[in-house]
């Protein structure tokens, strides 16, 4: 097989990258390591960003998603019993789209068949070579077979845990890290959402957050112990925790139902720099993680992938110096990011090993949030997101 960009991971990042290419006449082939099934099930993100929605609408791929994403105005805060709305659109003139991730994978995977352009799903064994020179490779197994894919770029969206970061010869990336000394225990509950908007609740219980997929489905998460397990936690546990962490003067409480899908997910933040190594480009989670408190994973990865398609486009137009820009203009939207995301988690999360005045200074923070009107638009406009030029990307 010959290409131009071998992209590796159909996730957000991967596929939107071959869409926005196709878009741009730039030929691709995407090889995934997961079933076509896997990754159309995968329950993850659900907050898509003004921009994001805008680049997907403009691209042509946002139509199920504007007909079916849920518009949100505000998000409320709630803590010390009571509930402190952020109101998005009046500080900001922006909005936030609550769409499944699983429902927008499904919808680049239809643009990207009817493109006719190839997808090779069930790949094993997937492994890059040359990438410092100018004809990488791209070698993998599947039911036929070894496949190999000649290519001008590789792009890397494969993920924290795949292979391409890996590729990159040690000591040509610096990696940034931070854990966290929790993880969030993750439900969808088939049951009408009780509210219209999101809910982060902060609690001296622990952090608890409250979202939806549809007029049917509530999502909702709850912080647990790092090494938590799943079946510590039965349906009538999760029901009265969260019951307790969300309880407030209103009464409010999220309306209970069967649970149709359950995940414990750590929490942490990466960042690994540059995300280019000669013609290999990082985007997405194979870069960058941030904790899910801020809602930017998915932004953020459409983010790259929207500055490597214009980088690419502007090379093949005969800009040699093009692709020079990516990793710079991205690292700037993603360190704010990792900021805004690092910034939420700690204000609203228990830490088990805070003292009385940090747990004091929390609570201080939390309240010159629900308070000023200016605390508030910050929150607010990184909620939302940086516009594009703005944050660098
Ligand atoms: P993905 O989605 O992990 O996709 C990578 C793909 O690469 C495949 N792969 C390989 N393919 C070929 N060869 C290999 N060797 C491979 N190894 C792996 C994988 O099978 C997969 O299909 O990364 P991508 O595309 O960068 O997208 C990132 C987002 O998925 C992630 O940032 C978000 O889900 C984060 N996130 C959220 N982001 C938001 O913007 N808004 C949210 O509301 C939000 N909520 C969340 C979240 C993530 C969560 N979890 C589970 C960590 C809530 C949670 C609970
Ligand atoms: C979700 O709906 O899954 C969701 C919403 C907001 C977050 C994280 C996840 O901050």
């Amino acid at each position: 097989m010959r290409t131009q960009v071998a992209i590796v991971g159909a996730g957000p990042a991967g596929l939107t990258l071959a869409h926005l290419l196709d878009r741009a006449g730039i030929d691709s082939v995407v090889v995934e390591a997961k079933s076509r099934e896997h990754v159309e099930h995968r329950v993850r993100a659900g907050v898509l960003e003004h921009g994001t929605v805008d680049l997907l609408t403009e691209s042509g791929v946002g139509e199920r998603l504007r007909r079916e994403g849920l518009v949100h105005h505000g998000i409320e805060l709630r803590f010390g019993g009571r509930g402190h709305r952020i109101d998005l659109h009046a500080l900001t003139g922006r909005a936030i789209t609550i769409y499944g991730q699983q429902e927008l994978v499904k919808d680049l995977i239809a643009a990207r068949v009817a493109t006719g352009r190839p997808i090779h799903f069930d790949a094993r064994e997937v492994t890059l070579e040359g990438i410092d020179g100018d004809r990488p490779r791209v070698r993998f197994q599947d039911h036929r077979g070894a496949q190999a894919i000649d290519c001008d770029f590789v792009a890397g969206c494969d993920g924290f845990h795949g292979v391409c970061r890996g590729a990159i010869p040690e000591g040509a990336l610096t990696v940034h890290e931070r854990s966290y000394p929790f993880a969030w225990l993750g439900i969808l509950a088939r049951a009408a959402p009780s509210r219209g908007e999101l809910a982060y609740a902060s609690h001296e219980r622990g952090f608890a957050l409250f979202s939806m997929r549809s007029p049917e489905l509530t999502r909702l998460y709850l912080q647990v112990a790092p090494d938590e397990s799943l079946a510590a936690w039965s349906d009538d546990r999760i029901w009265s925790e969260l019951a307790a962490r969300f309880a407030g003067e209103d009464g409010w409480r999220p309306n209970e139902g069967p649970i149709v899908e359950r995940m414990i997910a750590g929490m942490r933040s990466f960042v690994a720099e540059p995300m280019r190594h000669g013609r290999l480009f990082l985007a997405g989670d194979a870069a960058h993680i941030v904790p899910p408190t801020g809602a930017k994973g998915l932004n953020l990865a459409v983010a790259d992938v929207r500055v490597l398609s214009l980088c690419l486009a502007r090379w093949y137009a005969g800009d040699a110096a093009a692709l020079d820009e990516y990793s710079p203009r991205c690292l700037a939207r993603v360190w704010r990011a990792e900021h805004f995301s690092w910034w939420m988690t700690a204000m609203l999360h228990r830490f088990p090993d805070d003292d009385s005045f940090q747990r004091k200074l929390q609570l201080a923070q939390r309240e010159y949030v629900a308070a000023s009107r200016a605390a508030a638009a910050s929150l607010a406009e990184n909620y939302v997101g940086l516009p594009f030029d703005d944050a660098g990307g």
